[in-house]
């Protein structure tokens, strides 16, 4: 069953490398396409029209990432079409440019967040509320994903820190579970069994009050869209993409280091620190570089993603090639 698995996110890597490729070649294709069966052909392979530009303003983006913080980078950002219509989000589809067509009217009003465990205060969030407490800012991170793309992405969000101050971990708490909805009417994708559902993640403590970690709710100013994560979804700039969980109702606290989904996948290939790390190779590929999506050769890939002088602290004495 494990390696049935991990033979589809192989699959999946082939995918990545040909996405623009095969989009350039398909429009040359249909160029030419004269028969009934290249047709079918072309709708076969052509990745659904992008989705365009129909988000709702987020009113209360209170300030931006403070100056020089380290906090967002000045690289270019990937466009709003790239970041919206190559997902990563098994629960609609394991295409990456499918995820936004299968996701589009994806309901996400009312929504509740639960945050439990071994805390004082334990709540369960209405999402509109949550946002009106929260300080919202934008912060502008590269996001990597293991298959070796990247992005940099404008998000909107708040620090997670502050909401797990909100409930006050108790000295017990040592980890931070997350939980993605479990929905199958919803999300059509859990009726297949490609991954274990819910998806899970995980982050030790001290990861998790970081003032890098947040929970975003949108990107470009706009609420988020629904292929990314909507309507909160975890972002942690300095470990590999599938560790920011998407569309999150439930943050558990707890003592010991919870169960990840792609661990539970594949344990052998994806640890529970998960940090960008251009040292320790997949055992399928190397993590050495990546390709920017929008550019056309690869760049070196940084430890911790380029937030090392952040984060690196977090893992003092710890061998990384253990807990990769
Ligand atoms: N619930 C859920 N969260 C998820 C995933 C997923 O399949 N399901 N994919 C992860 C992976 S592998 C990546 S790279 C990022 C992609 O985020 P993006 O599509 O917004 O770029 O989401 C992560 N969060
Ligand atoms: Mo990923």
């Amino acid at each position: 069953m494990l390696i049935k698995k991990a033979e589809i996110k192989s699959s999946e890597i082939t995918d990545k490398e040909t996405y623009l490729n095969r989009r350039n070649f398909m429009r040359g294709a249909a160029l030419v396409a004269t028969t009934a069966a290249t047709g079918l052909l072309y709708r076969g392979l052509n990745s659904p029209p992008p989705v365009t530009r129909e988000g709702e303003k987020i009113a209360n983006i209170v300030r931006p990432a403070p100056d020089g913080s380290g906090f967002s980078t000045d690289e270019a950002k990937t466009p709003f079409k790239s970041i919206t219509n190559y997902n990563n989000f098994y629960e609609f589809s394991t295409d990456k440019g499918g995820v936004a067509g299968r996701a589009q009217g994806f309901v996400t009003k009312p929504w509740q967040v639960s945050v439990e465990g071994l805390v004082n205060k334990p709540k369960v969030y209405d999402l509109d509320e949550l946002i009106k407490l929260m300080p919202q800012e934008e912060r502008i991170y590269r996001l990597r994903c293991v298959e070796g793309w990247s992005m940099v992405i404008p998000w909107v969000g708040f620090p997670l820190a502050e909401l797990l101050k909100q409930v006050e971990p108790t000295t017990q708490a040592r980890y931070v579970a997350f939980e993605t909805l479990y929905d199958p009417k919803r999300m059509p994708n859990q009726r297949t069994g490609v991954l274990d559902w819910p998806y899970v993640e995980g982050l030790r403590l001290d990861e998790a009050m970081h003032p890098l970690t947040i929970l975003a709710t949108g990107l470009y100013g706009e609420v988020l869209p629904p292929q990314d994560g909507a309507p909160i979804r975890l972002v942690v700039p300095w470990k590999y993409g599938f560790k920011s969980i998407k569309s999150v109702v439930k943050i558990k606290l707890v003592t010991e280091q919870p169960p990840t989904t792609w661990n539970i996948q594949a344990p052998d290939e994806y640890g529970f620190y998960s940090n960008v790390n251009p040292n320790v190779d997949h055992p399928r590929w190397s993590q050495a570089d990546e390709r920017r999506i929008g550019d056309l050769g690869r760049r070196p890939t940084l430890m911790f993603n380029g937030y090392a002088e952040q984060v690196a602290q977090l893992y003092t004495g710890m061998d990384l090639r253990t807990n990769f």
